[in-house]
C-alpha cells in the first residue's frame, strides 16, 4: 500500500497539463453574462525567478478569478511581462547576456511556476512588452501625446545616475540617492531630453481621486506628490538689478507679506550669479559649492543647519517700500514653484532657523488673539495662523480673511498674481540606454523636429552587441549609423533618428488595454473590446508603486479619454495592494541574504493546494506574514480530511435517501462565504469552510447527500483548484469543477432563528434591530451604523467603544461620552 493516491503529486501535474490542454481559462467571446475584469501589476521577469513572497499578489487574484467564475461572470484574468527598461538591462549586463535572450528565458521561467501554483491566466493572451507587435504601439502612445501637444523636447538640468548612467526622473530619485542605487548619490547634468506633460492635467488627478476604491495610504501618497497649493506671487523690485528687475516669489501665506525681512535664492538660481557683488563673490561661491554636495533630504530637512550668504544686493519691499537683502540659501528648492523665497522667520520654521544662524532681523506680524502687542522677544515662529498686526490697512484681520484680501488688493492694483502651483513636474520620458522602444522622431535640418509617420511604426530597436553605456551622456543607439541616419518623412533629405528610448513606464501606461485584443494588427486596442472589458474591475499589486506607475496610468488614460479612444477616466476603480510575505526569521527574502523559498520547494514538499490554502489563511491581503511550514501543514492535513470524507462517502453503497444536511449550517457558511471573498478575506471565508465541513464529518457518513458533497467541493474549487478537481472526477463527472455553478443559499435557511437587538448610544436607547442570531458582532455594528435613527444620534462622531450583548443589546459609545463617564 505505498500507492497513496491522496499525496498531491500523484495528482496535480496530471490537472495542470489537462487544464492547458483543454483550455480551460480562455477568455469567452460572449457578451450575455457580466464581465469581471481581474489584473494583477504584470512582473519584470527576473533571472531570480518567483519566491513564495510574489504568491500573496498572485494566488488571491487567482482564487478571486475562479470564484468570479463560478458566480457566473466572463471572466478575463491576463499575465504578460514588463520586460523593457533598466532593471532588464542591468541584470542582462550583469549576466553578460543579451537582454532579449534573458527577458524570453526568465518570462518562461515566470510563466512555468505561475502554472505550478495553479493560476488560471489566459495565456492566449499573454503580452511581452519588448516585442514589436507591442512596442509599435507604445511608441504610438507617445506620437498620439506628441500630437495633443503633450510631449516636448527641453533642456535642463536633470538627475544623473552614475551607475544606471542615464538620466533619472524625479520621482525616481530618494533622499539625493538613485531609487536602484541607494548608495549612489544623484548628481546634476545638462542635457535636453523629451518631456510629457503630466502637470497638464494635476488637477484632474487630484480630482478624481476621490472617484477611487483605493487604499487611502496610496490616495494620499499621490496627493501629495501632485503638492497643490494656492497663493500668492509677487515680483519684489531689484534695487540696482543690472538689467533684472525683479525676483519674483511665491508665498501660500500673504497674510505674512508685512513680516518678510529678507529675500533668498538657491545656488542653482540661473540669476544668481548677476546678482552676488563682487565683494561676496567667494563666500558665496563657497555656500554653492557646499550646498550641491549635500543631498535633498539634508537640504530641504530642519535637521541641519541651512547654508546661506548675503549677495550684496536688495530688493524693495512692494507694499513698504523697505529695502531687504538677498541672500543664497541652500533650503529653497530651485524647481519648486518661483524658485525664489520670501524669508518671514516669525511664522515660518525654516526662515527661522536661517534667521537665528545668520542674525537676519525678526517681525512678528501675526499674533494669537485679536489686539494683542507682538512679543518683544519671540522664543520660536509662531506658524499657525491668527491676527494681524503691523501690517498697514490689513492689521486686525484674521489670518484666512487677510489672505483672501491681501490676493486681491494685489490682483487688482498689480503687484501680484493669486495662483495655483504643483509639486509635481513634468514627466522626463527619455533614457539614454539601449533596452526601451526608440523614441519615434527624426531630426531634419531643413524640417527641424519630425515625428515618425504612424505607417513607419514601429521604429525598430536594431539588435546591438555593445549596448553597454559609456556614461557619456548618449545612448548606445548613437553609435549605430543604420540606426542613426534615416531620411527626413516630410522633405526626404538626410536626417538622424533620436536615439534615447523611452522610459519603460510608458510601456505599462497602456498595457491594460492591450489584454482585450493582444493580437491587433492595426490598432493598439479596438473600442468594441475596451469599451465592453474597461475598467478593470480590480487591480491588486504592490504599494511601492503608489506614484509612479499608478501615476502615469492614470495620466495616459485621461488623454486617451480627452482623445476620443477610451469611455472612461479611471482606468483602476478598485485598487487594492498585498503585503510582504517574510521569511520565517522575520527578514526579507532576497537573493544576496540567501533567504530565498521558492514556489518550486514549497509545492514538491506538500503540493500546490496546500501552498496556495497557507497564503489565503493568513489575514487581511495588505499586511506583512512570516512564511511558516506549520501554517501549510496544518492546510495539508485539512485537504487530507477532505479527502479521506469524500473517501468514506464514495464507499458507502448508493444512497438516493440522503438528503441535505443541516441547511442552516450549509446556507451560513455560503453567505459568510460570498461576503468575505467580495473583500479578498480568503482567510475568514476558509475558516466558514473548514467550519462546515467539521459539522458534516461529525454526521453518519449515510446522511450525507451527493449534493452536499458537491457543494462542499465547488466552495473549495477557488482555492484548491487540483484536489477538488480531482476529487470532482471521481465522483463520477467528466466535465471541470472550475466549470459549475457556485451553491445557492437560502434566505429561509437563515430566517428560522431571529433576534431583536436594542441599540444603544452612550447607554440611551435609540433604535431596535431585527438580525439573524447568528449575525457577528461586526455584522450588528454595520447594520446599527446604517440606521438613520443611529446615525442622527452619532450626530458624525465615531464610536470609540463598543459594548455587546450576544443577541440583545448593543451600546454605542462615543469619546465625549466616554471622558463624560470617566468625569
Ligand atoms: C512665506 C511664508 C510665511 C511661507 C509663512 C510659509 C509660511 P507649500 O505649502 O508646500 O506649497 N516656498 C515657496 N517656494 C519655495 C521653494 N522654491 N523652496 C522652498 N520653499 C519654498 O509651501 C509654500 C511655502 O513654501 C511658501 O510660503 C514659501 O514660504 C515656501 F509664515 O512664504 B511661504
Ligand atoms: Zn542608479
Ligand atoms: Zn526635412
Amino acid at each position: 500500500m505505498n500507492d497513496r493516491t491522496d499525496e498531491p503529486a500523484n495528482f496535480e501535474q496530471k490537472w495542470r497539463e489537462r487544464w492547458a490542454a483543454e483550455q480551460l481559462y480562455r477568455t469567452p467571446e460572449g457578451r450575455e453574462q457580466p464581465k469581471y475584469y481581474g489584473l494583477e501589476f504584470f512582473p519584470y521577469p527576473s533571472g531570480e525567478g518567483l519566491s513564495v513572497g510574489h504568491l500573496h499578489n498572485y494566488v488571491p487574484c487567482d482564487a478571486f478569478a475562479r470564484y468570479k467564475r463560478l458566480r457566473g461572470y466572463n471572466v478575463l484574468h491576463p499575465m504578460g511581462w514588463d520586460a523593457f527598461g533598466l532593471p532588464a538591462e542591468n541584470e542582462a549586463i550583469l549576466k553578460g547576456r543579451h537582454p532579449h535572450e534573458t527577458v524570453v528565458r526568465y518570462a518562461a521561467e515566470y510563466k512555468r511556476q505561475l502554472v505550478l501554483v495553479g493560476c488560471d491566466y489566459d495565456w492566449q493572451r499573454e503580452i511581452i512588452t519588448c516585442a514589436p507587435e507591442y512596442y509599435t504601439w507604445t511608441q504610438w502612445v507617445f506620437l498620439l501625446l506628441y500630437k495633443r501637444g503633450l510631449a516636448y523636447r527641453a533642456t535642463g538640468s536633470q538627475w544623473w545616475c552614475e551607475k544606471c548612467k542615464t538620466i533619472l526622473a524625479n520621482e525616481q530619485v530618494e533622499n539625493g540617492a538613485c531609487w536602484r542605487h541607494a548608495d549612489t548619490p544623484v548628481a546634476r547634468k545638462e542635457l535636453e531630453q523629451w518631456y510629457l506633460r503630466i502637470t497638464a492635467y494635476a488637477d484632474d488627478l487630484l480630482r478624481d481621486l476621490d472617484l477611487l476604491d483605493w487604499p487611502a495610504g496610496i490616495k494620499l501618497m499621490q496627493r501629495n506628490w501632485i503638492g497643490r497649493s494656492e497663493g500668492l506671487r509677487v515680483p519684489f523690485p531689484l534695487v540696482d538689478g543690472d538689467g533684472l528687475d525683479a525676483l519674483e516669489v511665491f508665498t501660500t501665506r500673504p497674510d505674512t507679506l508685512y513680516g518678510v525681512t529678507f529675500i533668498v535664492m538657491p545656488p542653482e538660481h540661473p540669476q544668481l550669479a548677476q546678482l552676488v557683488r563682487a565683494e561676496q563673490q567667494a563666500a558665496v561661491d563657497e555656500v554653492v559649492r557646499a550646498a550641491l554636495r549635500r543631498s535633498a533630504i539634508e537640504r530641504m530637512g530642519t535637521l541641519t543647519q541651512p547654508l546661506g550668504s548675503f549677495t550684496g544686493s536688495y530688493v524693495r519691499h512692494p507694499l513698504t517700500d523697505e529695502q531687504l537683502p538677498v541672500w543664497v540659501g541652500d533650503y529653497v528648492l530651485a524647481t519648486y514653484a518661483t524658485g525664489v523665497v520670501m524669508g518671514v522667520p516669525a511664522h515660518d520654521q525654516r526662515d527661522w532657523d536661517f534667521a537665528q544662524a545668520y542674525a537676519l532681523p525678526i517681525r512678528q506680524v501675526i499674533v494669537a488673539t485679536p489686539a494683542t502687542p507682538p512679543a518683544t522677544l519671540l522664543r520660536e515662529p509662531l506658524t499657525v495662523p491668527g491676527y494681524l498686526v503691523g501690517s498697514g490697512p490689513f492689521s486686525g484681520q484674521e489670518s484666512a480673511s487677510a489672505c483672501a484680501a491681501i490676493s486681491a488688493a494685489a490682483n487688482e492694483q498689480g503687484w501680484g498674481t493669486p495662483t495655483t502651483t504643483y509639486r509635481m513636474r513634468d514627466w522626463l520620458i527619455s533614457r539614454q540606454r539601449y533596452w526601451g522602444p526608440p523614441i519615434p522622431m527624426i531630426y531634419c535640418d531643413d524640417c527641424g523636429i519630425v515625428p515618425v509617420p504612424e505607417q513607419d511604426l514601429p521604429v525598430v530597436l536594431p539588435r546591438m552587441t555593445e549596448y553597454v553605456p559609456a556614461g557619456d551622456g548618449r545612448s548606445p543607439l548613437a553609435n549605430n549609423p543604420d540606426f542613426v541616419n534615416t531620411l527626413c518623412p516630410r522633405c526626404a533629405g538626410p536626417a538622424r533618428r533620436e536615439t534615447d528610448t523611452l522610459d519603460g513606464f510608458l510601456d505599462s501606461s497602456w498595457y491594460f488595454l492591450r489584454y482585450p485584443n493582444p493580437h491587433e494588427h492595426e490598432y493598439p486596442w479596438l473600442s468594441e473590446q475596451a469599451d465592453h472589458w474597461l475598467p478593470v474591475d480590480l487591480y491588486v499589486g504592490g504599494a511601492e508603486h503608489a506614484v509612479m506607475h499608478l501615476l502615469y496610468v492614470r495620466f495616459c488614460t485621461k488623454v486617451f479619454y480627452d482623445a476620443g479612444l477610451v469611455k472612461f477616466r479611471e482606468p483602476f476603480p478598485k485598487l487594492r495592494s498585498q503585503g510582504s510575505i517574510l521569511h520565517p526569521d522575520g527578514k526579507r527574502m532576497s537573493k544576496s541574504r540567501g533567504n530565498v523559498i521558492t514556489p518550486d520547494e514549497v509545492v514538491a514538499q506538500y503540493g500546490a493546494d496546500a501552498t496556495r490554502l497557507f497564503i489565503l489563511s493568513l489575514g487581511p491581503l495588505e499586511l506583512d506574514y512570516r512564511w511558516s511550514s506549520e501554517g501549510i501543514n496544518g492546510m495539508m492535513r485539512f485537504l487530507r480530511r477532505i479527502w479521506q470524507w469524500v473517501q468514506r462517502w464514495r464507499a458507502m453503497p448508493p444512497n438516493t435517501l440522503a438528503t441535505t444536511p443541516g441547511p442552516r449550517e450549509r446556507s451560513q457558511c455560503i453567505q459568510q462565504m460570498e461576503h468575505d471573498i467580495e473583500r479578498l478575506d480568503f482567510h475568514t471565508a476558509l475558516a466558514a469552510l473548514i467550519t462546515w465541513h467539521s459539522y458534516l464529518q461529525k454526521l453518519p457518513i449515510a446522511q450525507v447527500a451527493r449534493q452536499t458533497v458537491e457543494d462542499l467541493l465547488i466552495l473549495l474549487a477557488p482555492m484548491a483548484p487540483f484536489l477538488t478537481e480531482e476529487l470532482w472526477h471521481q465522483l463520477g463527472h467528466s466535465d471541470s469543477v472550475h466549470c459549475q455553478r457556485w451553491p445557492a443559499w437560502n434566505e429561509a435557511d437563515l430566517r428560522s432563528e431571529r433576534c431583536v437587538i436594542v441599540v444603544q448610544v452612550n447607554g440611551r436607547r435609540r433604535g431596535l434591530l431585527e438580525l439573524s442570531t447568528l449575525a457577528t458582532q461586526d455584522t450588528v455594528v454595520e447594520q446599527a451604523l446604517a440606521l438613520p435613527k443611529i446615525v442622527a444620534a452619532l450626530a458624525g462622531k465615531q464610536p470609540t467603544r463598543i459594548v455587546y450583548v450576544a443577541g440583545r443589546l448593543l451600546n454605542l459609545v462615543t469619546d465625549a461620552a466616554a471622558e463624560a463617564l470617566n468625569d
